[in-house]
């Protein structure tokens, strides 16, 4: 097979991993903490998690463990999108289960939780691992979204463990493919199952951590991804002189990626969902905002600029969210009625007696084609599909009307020329970082370690991610520990919470200092593309969110 020549050598790259996982594998044990608590809805969560609540945190210390050597049967997940690094993180544990006992075994679920549901695997031998070592992309075994959700579903997935005689089952995914691993972990044991659970936390979205999990593996690469390709539009743009830039980037409902990529390339406007949503803002207010900066720069002789918009901002300006939530819950119970009308017109009348009035008036002044992408398919967790409205588009469309009648009002002189982008799956397959590869590699191994605690209901777990990787400090966390509550297709579901850009943080309160500036003169960073040999200041550090943070 023809590989390119990057490829080549990124096979050679040797992950770096903790201190503590490098060494002898028979020197390592586990130390645990006090038990733990969920966010809040403890006595519902305790009752759902009757076997699995509230377990200790786990961290790996140098000591004996008799159990290291077991030969293992193991099957791994990769679930919903694409993350660069996915396929390091099954290199580690595949090297960790290898290291313990040459004999055990790792199968492939194919397509996603389906392929646990449906018995389709593939084993994962030595040479097939080094075909993607250090590669971007979830191509090993596939991906996909479906949810373990009917009782079923949860007892096939048994059936296929029994099958399989499986010691473990490690799912690689983002919050909601997490919350599935805590809910299997609990059935399989309250089903007098020995095959353990154990989630590594994965998403480009970065919306899944706490204090235990630093960040989702993935974000480093795709935000490193997309602040090259805004870096040069920024110098295109500023080259030109002649376009505004409008750029969507992904990240559903967090603004993480777009805060990140604010650090990297310093646009001229970035908006922020969480902060729309703690200010109440308006759609109108937020293209005022965006038009204030337009006027202002035009006064300089800049007629051209940057805005990133995070992909889920549309959730969180408070009219449309109550729509959101009113059409999410009128199409969850009647939805078998709402996929017989098709006709968009039709549509609307359909919800006409099914949404609030003022929701009803809201989707009635969107412009159809962005009104219709809110009534697409949700997926199978029950979420609009943010990455298909075209918020970019809407705002250019409304920022060029509002120009006009600034114009009439004698407020705006300029030439507004807009293009409208949207960078998101660009970032989802790219060369993992050597950031991501570590991560990856060392939270596969992490997960090889839990299992062999005969651990289940765990997050694993790799912190103190702004030192060198030799003292990152591995373990786990109980998945318990993340959840609460949550409104999911008309009822109430136990879901990890998705952790979203607090406005309290270092992170926003620093972009907040600098978003004036940035906003009027032109500030430009371009940081160019990722490298993966060279200088450590250059190759090897984390994102300045991270840095922000801890
Ligand atoms: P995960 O939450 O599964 O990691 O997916 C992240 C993401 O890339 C989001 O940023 C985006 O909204 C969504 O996936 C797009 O989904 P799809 O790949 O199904 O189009």
């Amino acid at each position: 097979m023809d590989v390119s020549a990057l490829q080549k050598a990124r096979y050679n790259y040797k992950p770096k991993l903790p201190a503590i996982l490098s060494g002898s594998i028979e020197d390592i044990t586990v130390e645990f903490g006090d038990p733990t608590e969920a966010i809040s809805d403890r006595e519902e969560l305790r009752d759902i998690f009757k076997n699995t609540y509230g377990k200790p945190f786990a961290t790996f210390v140098k000591g004996k463990h008799d159990q290291i050597k077991r030969e293992l049967k193991v099957g791994v997940i990769l679930s919903g999108g694409q993350a660069p690094g996915g396929h390091n993180v099954i290199a580690g544990l595949f090297d960790g289960m290898k290291k313990g006992n040459p004999n055990s075994t790792l199968y492939g679920f194919k397509a996603g939780p389906s392929g646990l549901i449906d018995n389709k695997t593939v084993v994962l031998t030595q040479e097939k691992i080094d075909e993607y070592r250090n590669t971007g992309g979830f191509d090993i075994i596939g991906s996909g979204r479906t949810k373990i959700e009917t009782p079923q579903q949860f007892a096939s997935s048994l059936e296929t463990a029994k099958k399989l005689s499986l010691d473990a089952v490690v799912v690689i995914g983002g919050d909601d493919s997490n919350t599935n691993a805590a809910l299997l972990a609990e059935y399989f044991l309250a089903n007098g199952s020995t095959t353990q659970v154990i989630g590594c936390p994965k998403t480009i979205d970065g919306d899944l951590k706490n204090e235990h999990i630093e960040t989702s593996f993935g974000f480093d690469t795709a935000c490193k991804t997309y602040s090259e390709l805004i870096g040069n539009l920024c110098r295109d743009t500023n080259s030109a002189k002649k376009y505004w830039h409008f750029i969507k980037l992904m990240g559903r409902a967090a603004s993480h990626i777009a805060l990140e990529c604010a650090f990297q390339t310093q646009p001229n406007i970035c908006l922020i969902s969480e902060e729309v949503e703690a200010q109440a803002h308006s759609l109108n207010q937020i293209v005022d905002q965006i038009c204030a900066s337009i006027a202002l720069r035009a006064k300089n002789g800049d007629n051209f600029g940057v805005v990133l918009v995070p992909e889920g901002l549309v959730e969180f300006i408070p009219e449309i969210k109550k729509l959101i939530d009113e059409l999410n819950d009128a199409i969850a119970a009647e939805e078998k009625s709402f996929a017989e009308v098709t006709n968009f017109i039709d549509q609307l009348y359909w919800l006409s007696s099914r949404i609030s009035e003022p929701s009803y008036r809201v989707m009635q002044s969107l412009p159809p084609d962005i009104a219709q992408q809110f009534l697409m398919d949700r997926d199978p967790h029950g979420n609009v599909q943010v990455s298909r409205i075209e918020t970019e588009k809407l705002l250019v469309g409304m920022v060029e009307k509002r120009l006009a009648v600034m114009k009439g009002e004698n407020k705006y002189s300029g030439k507004f020329s807009a293009l409208s982008h949207f960078f998101g799956y660009e970032g989802r397959c790219a060369f993992p970082s050597n950031f991501d590869s570590d991560y990856c590699y060392s939270l596969g191994f992490s997960a090889f370690v839990l299992i062999m605690a005969g651990l289940t209901g765990y997050l694993s777990s790799v912190r103190n991610l702004i030192a060198p990787a030799d003292k990152w400090i591995a373990g786990g966390v109980p998945l318990t520990m993340m959840m609460n509550l949550e409104q999911r297709h008309g009822s109430k579901k136990p879901v990890i919470k998705k952790a979203l850009v607090e406005l309290n943080d270092k992170p926003f309160k620093t972009f907040v200092e600098k978003r004036d500036l940035w906003a009027e003169k032109t500030c430009f960073l371009f940081p160019g593309a990722i490298q993966y040999f060279g200088p450590p200041e250059v190759c090897d550090q984390p994102t300045i969110t991270l840095k922000l943070e801890y």
